[in-house]
């Protein structure tokens, strides 16, 4: 990581690491980038990101009240200007705080003009900031995407709204966040389907909506394909909020609606924590769902509050979440192209800049741990042994023919009338392997 520029927006110091033993909270107790494990660094395995809506973007409001986060930084003459000097402020803290990487909406660092053309020409001037602020720091762009959610014209959705003239005006905005997500280098591009859903079903055609919304991700590939952009494409799950229900609620609904209308080979999924608990299920299956199909792209990491119902975006410290995630991720070989993108923001009251620091030290430093500790449970073997021992029944004889389609229902029949007769229970052993995963956790 280059040097730190002259302290210009943050009077906090170059965040370093300094082991378990610290008792700095402005220092990583887990996190050293530089650490080489298998020959590459900690900073390459995990390629954290910071996600620039939230950290530069959100201000603490709520449904009951306004927000309470006032940064220094947000001032200038114009629009244009203040974005620029926030965009500084953003990479003097992707600096200090160690993060490789940033993804963004294109309605995030550049305001939105009164016509197309004036937002495009917004997006280009703060892009060539942004583009000048990556060459000097060396930051990266892990995946860029647009907002498709915030303006009134997208109340009924993009892709998937009724009237064609929204569709058309999402495609000429994607089209765009495209192609300066290509100019920056972006290793990947996000779709999230914020209002690509419904409310009632009584106004809606729920078929041709989802036709529409293949139709469009389709333009996106052959967009990609026409500018030469060759990063990964991502489709981000999630049930619901806004709408009632979204149509890409989970993994395995992305999945189906990716083979459905031909899309499997374009995309992966980008999987959110917090998507993953709203749709009922834990982080892990939905990374073992995306895994086991070899669409396993990126993660933004947070957390939800399993007490409330919406999607609160807390930074994750979970090591026992993040672990059994990490066991699922290193198993499938890493991510690739992908990385692990704070989508978190800090809570309401935390309104110093300072709060901005303790929050991506506790995600980057419970995943570096979770990392380590995952790499222990696999190197150690004894789950991946009590995995192959339970299945080991289909290793050879009948059960090897049942996964190589030798067999039928008859001839099945026949064994169990004349040769194997009534199976034997054996214990999943739920209880021991619970002992086990925390025997690694506490590091005995
Ligand atoms: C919303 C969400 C988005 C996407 C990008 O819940 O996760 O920020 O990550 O549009
Ligand atoms: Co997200």
């Amino acid at each position: 990581m280059p040097k730190t520029k002259k302290p210009q927006f943050f009077a906090v110091p170059h965040i370093r690491f300094e082991g378990p033993k610290s008792e700095n909270h402005l220092a990583f107790r887990h996190y050293d980038p530089s650490e080489m494990i298998d020959g590459k660094s900690l900073r390459d395995h995990l390629r954290f990101s910071i996600a620039y809506w939230h950290s530069f973007r959100g201000v603490g409001g709520d449904p009951f009240g306004p927000g309470t986060i006032v940064r220094p930084w947000e001032s200038g003459k114009d629009a244009l200007s203040v974005a620029k000097r926030r965009m500084d402020a953003a990479f003097e803290f992707f600096v200090k705080i160690e993060a490789p990487f940033w993804c963004f909406h294109d309605r995030d660092i550049a305001p939105e003009g009164a016509t197309l053309a004036e937002s495009n020409r917004n997006l280009d001037a703060v892009v060539a900031h942004a583009k000048a602020l990556q060459k000097e720091t060396g930051v990266r762009l892990l995946w860029g995407t647009a907002n498709l959610f915030s303006n009134p014209r997208y109340m009924c959705g993009a892709a998937t709204n009724p009237d064609s003239h929204v569709f058309a005006y999402a495609a000429a905005q994607v089209k765009k966040a495209m192609e300066v997500t290509h100019e920056l280098g972006g290793e990947g591009y996000t779709f999230w389907g914020g209002r690509e859903g419904y409310e009632t079903l009584l106004n809606t055609n729920l078929k041709r909506e989802q036709d529409h919304l293949a139709r469009f991700l389709h333009m996106a590939v052959d967009h990609a394909k026409r500018i030469g952009f060759k990063g990964q494409f991502y489709i981000e799950p999630k049930p619901k909020e806004p709408t009632k229900h979204q149509y890409d609620f989970d993994v395995a609904s992305g999945i189906a609606f990716l083979r459905t209308y031909g899309l499997e080979k374009h995309l992966k999924f980008n999987i959110e924590t917090n998507h993953a608990t709203l749709a009922g299920h834990s982080f892990q299956h939905e990374i073992e769902v995306a895994a086991a199909q070899g669409m396993l792209g990126s993660i933004d990491a947070n957390a939800g509050d399993p007490l409330l119902g919406w999607d609160t975006d807390q930074f994750n410290t979970d090591v026992k979440e993040i672990t059994l995630a990490m066991v699922t991720i290193l198993r499938a070989g890493g991510l690739g192209k992908g990385g692990l993108n704070f989508d978190a923001k800090l809570r309401r009251p935390s309104v110093d800049p300072e709060d901005l620091f303790y929050a991506h030290i506790g995600g980057m430093d419970t995943y570096a741990l979770a990392f380590k500790i995952a790499r222990r449970i696999l190197a150690d073997g004894k789950l991946d042994q009590f995995l192959a021992d339970r299945y080991a029944s289909y290793d050879s004889g009948i059960g090897k023919q049942i996964e190589k389609g030798q067999v039928g229902f008859r001839e099945l029949e026949k064994l169990v009338l004349t040769k194997l007769g009534e199976p034997k229970l054996r214990s999943g052993r739920q209880e021991y392997l619970e002992n086990l995963f925390n025997s690694y956790l506490t590091g005995r």
